[in-house]
């Protein structure tokens, strides 16, 4: 498989500096290598997403800090994204915060609208993102992003790239999730997205998890597109995070949906996003996240 490697280095949709370095950590750990002795012809996409420099932009509105800025870089990100896509390589977004999911989202989007294809999404995280501007307790786009692939939010993130809803919310996922917001959580219901809890994968086990995503609630979708908050982990694994949430994935499980989701045969896009190398402890969540995004494209035991 062609995949293409789209760098991100985006921080403003965090409360935290470091997360731009995200794509230079994930390189470090060897991401090109380990994918390419998979078997996959890896590009590189050369153009850049531009992202200005935090201390040289202005915050703006509180409840929606740095829009302009992310909007720019979203916007640009969207378009690498839909061009990777149309000429047949799957694209690897390497964040960044998660607010560069709207980008993400939006290229997909763009990708398979004119095609008539039914997509879903699988948002691994330990929240949901899924804020409004009204219902975010801190103004951080990244916890804001989700939403807007759903239609609901600021029109600069709801209709950036054309559309207002990229996702049908019937057909996002969300699993891990540990961290809500009471807002958050009325929006989760009343648009009807599918949130696998830690306390449901106590309870039903990641292999069940893992089956009622792909047969009960993504089994008509013909394309999947992953997007994988590395703070999902628990921080005892992926401790280079800017939001750690005790109670997460372990490393088995995660490694376990990764390879589940493979195995399906339907992911054609992913995106890794909040590795944050100035927390991290020598790179050690970069190294994680490499070794599960490998499992996500084609690594397995035997
Ligand atoms: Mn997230």
């Amino acid at each position: 498989m062609k995949i293409r490697l789209i760098d991100v280095p985006m921080d403003f949709g965090a409360n935290r500096r470091g997360v731009d370095m995200g794509p230079t950590a994930l390189r470090r750990a060897g991401i090109k290598e380990t994918l390419g002795r998979l078997g996959h012809v890896i590009e590189e996409e050369r153009r850049t997403v531009r992202v200005p420099i935090a201390e040289h932009s202005d915050e703006g509105d509180p409840n929606l800090k740095f829009l302009d800025a992310i909007v720019e870089g979203c916007r640009s990100l969207a378009t690498l994204v839909k061009e990777s896509a149309d000429a047949g390589s799957f694209p690897l977004v390497m964040g960044g915060d998660h607010s560069i999911a709207v980008g993400t989202l939006a290229g997909l989007a763009n990708h398979f609208r004119p095609l008539h294809q039914t997509w879903g999404v699988v948002w691994i995280d330990a929240h949901a993102d899924f804020n409004t501007p009204e219902s975010s307790p801190s103004g951080n786009i990244h916890g804001m992003s989700l939403a807007a692939a759903a239609g609901l939010g600021h029109p600069a993130l709801t209709g950036l790239g054309g559309d207002d809803r990229k996702v049908d919310p019937d057909l996002i996922v969300i699993i891990g999730a540990r961290d809500l917001d009471p807002g958050e959580k009325k929006n989760l219901r009343a648009a009807g997205v599918h949130v696998f809890t830690m306390a449901d994968i106590d309870r039903l086990g990641m292999a069940e998890v893992a089956r009622q995503t792909l047969v009960d609630l993504l089994g008509s979708v013909s394309s999947i597109h992953v997007s994988l908050d590395i703070d999902s982990l628990d921080p005892e694994v992926a401790p280079g995070v800017g939001t750690p949430v005790p109670g997460g994935l372990t490393y088995r499980e995660l490694h376990f949906l990764m390879e589940t989701l493979c195995a399906g045969g339907r992911v054609t896009s992913a995106e890794i996003v909040e590795v944050n190398p100035i927390l991290d402890v020598r790179n050690q969540t970069a190294s994680v996240a490499v070794e599960m995004l490998a499992s996500l494209l084609g690594d397995t035991i035997l």
